[in-house]
Order: structure tokens, then sequence, then C-alpha cells
């Protein structure tokens, strides 16, 4: 039976509620891959999106104040918005702890940052089966088809079954699957493997975290086995059959290249240059964190400067950092890292009328890393491991005149599909990225155009409504179209709505 409706499960709701300059709670879109990339899947087509507003504002706020709040997103995101309420202790284990103190590591293959603190075990558990009920209160069996996102959710489908509720779900992992000797350190490995398989479609960015998930369950369940082959396979267990699938994540191509060439962003583009002039800038933009390589990368374009006397003058790096998980101490200690080196660096190589790195640490607005992506010529991303990484695809469709050479790192999962036009490179090797740099910017027009023409289409050609329509496909065998647009569907008012 065909689907009608999208119900869209992540960790974080697709806004961000907090309070205005002049002190009055506002609603604003949420940033971030997810969003960028679902929002305009689910807009207009009676879709709706769970999950928690990102902070404990039923403290702060009165109810009609929040209901409000989310009327307004729901108008201004084109869907409707379900808040997951948890508590400080939930936030602190479920999220801070279980999700970004042991999977998240875990899954970047940095087993050694891990803290494997059995109380968070108990609290993701209990805070995927408040994410449950609330999916079970808001779709029914025959309408819905519910779309769960990433780590922070892998038990949801698990506790829906234990209910005895019976949904469509899928699941979709944003981040790496670790291989096995890594996977295996995991104390919960069982119930995160058998939960995993309690979905019916589970989708992975690439097929290295595809092979790896596989390699995991023969091991683990070794009476399970896999048949067919293309992007979407079958797992035969001795409980259920389930698909797994190979879908890479992309962009919106079309709305990022349309907008780069906008007035607004020309302008904006041209005044960094022009306060920047004579010299090639190469752009990294991250959010804080360790798997990102910021480090190495920066003291491979100190490597660079040093080694090749002729970029010094004629080259400046960008670096935005976007401030995340900032309560963490291991992040606060990784900004301290990245500040000492930029000071370190532009400490030693500085002249007169040219500082060798600017640096930028705030979320920027959306004209503003559109100009950044327009005026840079070259991208360094050198993620140590990425699930895929939407920046050096948005790079890329903002390079509108093809002149924008990519650096990419041999283990974002965005490797798979941009090896070919981009440089790549080992982010552990320093000296390696230091070549890479130097011959990025002695490139030549027409290289750089040949390459980006064929990053551009590439990424063109596999975008947002590609990476739904195959896992929407694979899942309940139906394009995005084939979902009905709003008038045509509405929805049965459900009792937990708040
Ligand atoms: P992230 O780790 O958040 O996502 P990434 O894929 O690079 O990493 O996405 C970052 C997003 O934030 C981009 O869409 C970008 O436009 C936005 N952004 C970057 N800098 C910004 C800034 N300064 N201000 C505002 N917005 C900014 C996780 C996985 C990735 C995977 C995505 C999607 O870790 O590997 O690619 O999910 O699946």
């Amino acid at each position: 039976m065909k689907a009608k409706r999208l119900t869209v499960v992540s960790n974080r709701l697709a806004i961000v509620v907090d309070k205005g300059g002049e002190g009055q709670w506002q609603v604003r879109p949420g940033s971030g891959g997810l969003v960028t990339a679902l929002g305009p899947v689910l807009r207009d087509r009676g879709g709706q999106w769970i999950g928690w507003l990102g902070s404990n504002l039923r403290e702060m706020l009165d109810q009609d104040t929040l209901n409000g709040l989310l009327e307004q997103g729901s108008r201004e995101t084109g869907y409707s918005l379900k808040p997951v309420e948890l508590s400080q202790e939930e936030i602190q284990k479920y999220y801070f702890g279980f999700s970004n103190e042991i999977l998240w590591p875990l899954f970047h293959d940095l087993p050694s940052r891990c803290n494997f603190d059995p109380s968070y075990w108990r609290v993701y558990d209990q805070v995927n089966a408040k994410f449950a009920e609330v999916v079970a209160a808001n779709t029914s069996e025959e309408e819905d088809y519910a779309w769960i996102h990433d780590y922070q959710l892998i038990l949801v489908a698990d506790h829906l079954k234990k209910m005895g509720v019976e949904r469509r779900t899928g699941f979709f992992l944003h981040i790496p699957f670790p291989p096995l000797d890594g996977f295996i350190r995991l104390p919960w490995r069982f119930q995160i493997l058998r939960a995993l398989l309690q979905y019916d479609l589970v989708g992975f960015q690439t097929v290295r975290d595809r092979r790896n998930f596989m390699d995991c369950v023969r091991t683990l369940i070794p009476e399970s086995r896999f048949v067919g082959h293309g992007h979407v396979l079958r797992c035969l267990t001795p409980e259920r059959d389930i698909l797994i699938g190979t879908f890479p994540i992309s962009i919106d191509f079309k709305q990022f290249a349309e907008f780069a060439s906008t007035k607004e962003v020309q302008d904006e583009a041209w005044i960094i240059h022009a306060n920047l002039p004579d010299r090639q800038l190469i752009l990294g933009v991250d959010r804080l964190d360790y798997t990102k390589g910021i480090p190495l990368r920066l003291q491979a374009f100190a490597n660079a400067l040093e080694r090749y006397p002729d970029l010094r003058r004629k080259t400046s790096l960008i670096q935005v950092v976007v401030p995340s998980r900032e309560e963490v101490p291991e992040y606060e200690a990784l900004k301290s890292e990245i500040e000492r080196l930029v000071g370190e660096i532009n400490g030693r190589f500085t002249e007169v009328g040219w500082t060798p790195i600017h640096y930028i640490y705030r979320s920027l607005n959306r004209i503003e890393l559109m100009a950044y992506y327009r005026t840079c010529e070259i991208a360094l991303i050198t993620p140590l491991k990425d699930g895929m990484n939407l920046v050096a695809k948005e790079f890329c469709a903002c390079s509108i005149e093809n002149n924008g050479v990519l650096i990419l790192s041999d283990f974002a999962g965005a490797a798979a599909q941009l090896h070919h036009g981009a440089l790549m490179v080992n982010p552990f090797d320093i000296e390696g990225m230091a070549d890479v740099i130097h011959r990025a910017c002695t490139m030549t027009v027409a290289e750089r155009q040949r390459r980006m023409e064929k990053l551009r289409r590439s990424i063109q050609r596999y975008d947002i409504f590609r990476w739904v329509n195959a896992f929407l496909q694979a899942a309940v065998n139906q394009d995005l179209e084939e979902f009905p647009q709003a008038e045509l569907f509405v929805p049965k008012p459900t009792p937990t709505e708040i």
C-alpha cells in the first residue's frame, strides 16, 4: 500500500527556539546537514518532523507560548512539528553521553575517546522508547512511513515492536559505520545490531559503511545471510528479512548554484576579496569537532608555507569553525588547541599586509557562507573520517565559474563520488597535504575548469532529490512526488500534540 505521509524522526527538530536581540522568544529554521537535506522534501506535503527542541524549553516557557512558537515554526517550515521533551538527565546521558561520548567516537574509528558508562545505555534506551511513543501516537500503519535518522535513534523501531505497534520504518545512518574490530568493543553490540535489524530498511552513506555493517552482522549473528546485488541488498535473519542499502546524501544543487549567483552573494564575495587582495583564498568550514581534522590541517598549511615560500603573501587560509557541543570539555580543549595553532602560525609567518590564517569562530549566515564558497579558490576539506561531508558538495555547487579546486580527504564519504575531480589527501599526512595545497595553488586554469566541471556535473546529477527518491523507492516503492500535496491529505488530530 502506498504511504500518504512522510514522518521524519531525528534527534533535533528542524527549528531553533531562542531569545532574539530584544529578549523576545523567536523561532528560526535549524542549520546543519539534515535540515538542509530534508526541508525541501517535507514542505507542503503534509509531512511532519518529530524531534527534541534542543534545550529544556518547558522550564523556561509556558505552554501557550511554546505552542505559538511551534505553530509559527510549522507555518515557516511548511510542515508539522512534533516535539519530544527530554529532562536534564536525559539530555546529559542520552545525548551528550551515549550518543556523543560512545557512538560518535566509536563510529568515527576513535575508540580511545569513548566513555562506556553503563548508565548512559539505560537512558539512551529510555529516550529511544520515548521517541517511539511519540511516533506511535502521531502515525498510523496504513498512512505513514516513518523515516528515522541517525545514531541517536537506533532503538526506535525495536521499541515500536516491543510496544506491539506495527509501522513501516526506515533508518538512515548519517555517520560512518565502523569496521568489525571497532564495533565489537561496544558493550551493547548485540543490542545495537539487533535493533538495527528491526527496521524494514537500513541506509548507509557508502558501500564502505554497508560492508562494515555486513561484516558485523555475519560475525555476531552467524545464522544471517545476504542476497542480491546493486545498491540495495536483502538481509535474511532467523527473525525477519530486511533491506540494506547505500544512499549517498547530497544537496539541493540548483538552489545553491542559483543562490551563489545572486547579487547579494556576489557583493559580499567581492567585499571579502577586496579586503584580502592579490592572493588565493583557501577555505576550511567545519563544525567544531575532533573528527574534522582541523589541527592537522593547520599544521599542513604551515608546512606548505615553510616548504614552499612562493605561497607566502600569495595565499591565505580562511578557517571557519561553527560552534558545536561547547559544553563538552573535549570540544573546549579542541577549540583551545585550534586557537593556539592559529596564533602560533600567524605569529611565525605574518608580514606587513599579509596574515596567513583568518580564523572565524561563529555560525555564518547563509549569505556570508555562500560568499565564502564563491570567493575562495580552494576548499580544504580534510576530515579524519566523515559520513559524507556536505560542505564539499556545497562548495562545488557554488563554484559557478568552474574555477574552484576541491582538496578532499580520502576518509570523507564524499570521496567515493568526488575522487575523480578532487585532489585527494590523507588527512594524517601533513607533508602530503602541504604538497597538495601547493599543487592546488599552482594548478592551471584549464585543469581547474576540467576538474570542477566534472565535480559539478556529478553533484548536479546526484542531488538531494535523487537521494530522497532512491531511499523512498527502496522503502515504499514510491517517489516523493507520489506523496500527496498537503491539501489532499488532512492529518488526523493526535492526542499527544502539545
Ligand atoms: P555534519 O557533521 O554536520 O553532518 P556536514 O555534512 O559537513 O557535517 O554538514 C554541515 C552543514 O552545516 C552544511 O550543510 C553547511 O552548509 C552547514 N554549515 C557549515 N558551516 C556553516 C556555518 N558557518 N554557518 C551555518 N551553517 C554552516 C552529518 C555527518 C556528515 C554528513 C551529514 C549529512 O557528520 O558526514 O554529510 O550529517 O548526512
